[in-house]
């Protein structure tokens, strides 16, 4: 299995909900290492930009508007098959689908306030790596 890299974001009900740290120790138990964090408050153009492959979709201006509501945690995480892991600890979408044990289902209160966000594929997740971090901020985790 490859190592990757994903993006993940802490969003704005998770962040004020006081329980980055509780993810984050999920992120370590599913041998994910963070490479690269920060904490900052999206600007309305930089949601936008992050999601602008949803602009034409009618929860666009919802989900800016929520993203821009609160800080957010933006970590790069890296592993073994890192995407589709992260994928896999965070649970679908829409929490009342999600996988009883996942971050969603634990702790997402709706589709909309979903608590994280987390690369679709590896391609994906190198652009969103790219759209936070520079390369001397990505830390190679070897000693
Ligand atoms: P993902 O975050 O699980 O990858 P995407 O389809 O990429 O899901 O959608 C991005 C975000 O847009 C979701 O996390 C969710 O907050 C919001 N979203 C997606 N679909 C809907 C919807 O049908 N209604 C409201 N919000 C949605």
């Amino acid at each position: 299995m490859a190592v990757e890299r994903t993006l993940s974001i802490i969003k704005p009900d998770a962040v004020a909900k006081n329980i980055i740290g509780e993810i984050y120790s999920r992120f370590e138990r599913a041998g994910l290492k963070i490479v690269a964090a920060r904490m900052l408050h999206l600007s309305r153009e930089q949601a936008e930009a992050f999601y602008a492959v949803h602009k034409e979709r009618p929860f666009f201006k919802d989900l800016v508007d929520f993203m821009i509501s609160g800080p957010v945690m933006v970590q790069a995480l890296e592993g073994e098959n890192a995407v589709a892991r992260h994928r896999e600890i965070m649970g679908a979408t829409d929490p009342k689908q999600a996988e009883p044990g996942t971050i969603r289902a634990d702790f997402a209160d709706s589709i909309d306030e979903n608590a994280v966000h987390g690369s679709d594929a590896v391609e994906t997740a190198t652009q969103e790596v790219n759209f936070f971090f520079g390369p001397d901020e990505l830390c190679a985790r070897t000693r």
